[in-house]
């Protein structure tokens, strides 16, 4: 592959590629703050913070369930983005590593293997008394069993809400840190600590935002190139 006429530039330090919901638009799963997104129709402080939670768990639950469903829709796949985003992986010569705000798999289903997940796995419960993650299965309640301790009543969903320290961050410090790439894609720039990724390497990496329109903090980016992930993504990988 002639790899990234985008990426060719990039002398010292590895790529990091941090993605958000936009990516995954155009396999069919919505985004949040779009028109037609997920805060749209329900409100966060219902299903996206502890505090709903620990108010009713079975609402937060079904929430959660209902985003699973689609997951295991077999008409679901990645599309485009992703598939480029994995073969710059495979054959960039150097560090790849994709932060994911996602919680679906879709990455991992296009063939990504470097990558974490900051704000949790949809396909993942954790116990609150041992802090095991297991896969979820569809018979799982809030008052299931830990599979791990076998504590009953503690699972919740595997995600990252409001409030609540991101996954991962001591790695994903360590790769901005030495980073001479920084692409953001398909994120709208308003939820932190991901929001100020690019403000942390400006200056040290070379920066570019992949968006369908100017996120909020496009202006902090070296270059910015909008469109539709699967035009905009492949395009700058290959
Ligand atoms: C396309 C496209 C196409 C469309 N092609 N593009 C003031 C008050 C209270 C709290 C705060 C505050 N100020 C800051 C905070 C902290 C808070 C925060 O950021 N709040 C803001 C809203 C102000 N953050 C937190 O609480 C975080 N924790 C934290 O900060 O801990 C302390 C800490 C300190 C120091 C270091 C580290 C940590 C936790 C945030 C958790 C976010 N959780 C969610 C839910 C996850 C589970 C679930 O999925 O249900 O994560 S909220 C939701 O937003 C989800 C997403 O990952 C996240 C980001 O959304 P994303 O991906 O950007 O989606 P959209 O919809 O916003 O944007 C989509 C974009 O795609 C758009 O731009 C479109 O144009 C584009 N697009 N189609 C390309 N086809």
């Amino acid at each position: 592959m002639p790899v990234a006429r985008g990426t060719r530039v990039v002398e010292n330090g590895g790529i990091v590629v941090l993605t958000g919901a936009g990516i995954s638009r155009e396999s069919g799963l919505a985004t949040f703050r779009d028109t037609d997104g997920i805060w749209a129709r329900v409100r966060i402080e219902e299903v996206a913070t502890p505090e709903a939670f620990a108010r009713d768990p079975c609402r937060v639950q079904a929430f959660y369930n209902a985003r699973r469903a689609q997951l295991a829709d077999p008409a679901l796949a990645p599309n485009a983005a992703h598939l480029a985003l994995a073969r710059l992986e495979r054959e960039w010569p150097g560090e790849v590593l994709l932060v994911t705000q996602n919680v679906d798999d879709l990455h991992e289903r296009a063939g990504s293997r470097h990558l974490l997940h900051m704000h949790g796995e949809l396909g993942k419960a954790r116990c609150l008394a041992c802090g095991a993650a297991s896969p979820w299965s569809a018979d799982i309640e809030p008052i299931s069993a830990c599979p791990a301790c076998g504590a009953t009543g503690r699972l919740r969903p595997h995600v990252v809400w409001f409030g609540e320290m991101p996954m991962e961050m001591d790695r994903i410090d360590e790769a901005l840190g030495r980073c001479g790439l920084f692409v953001s894609i398909g994120t709208s720039g308003s939820v932190y600590p991901a929001a100020g990724f690019v403000a942390g390497v400006r200056g040290r990496a070379r920066t570019v935002e992949l968006n369908l329109e100017p996120s909020e903090g496009a202006m902090l980016f070296d270059e910015a190139i909008h469109g539709p992930a699967t035009q905009v993504v492949p395009a700058f990988v290959d």
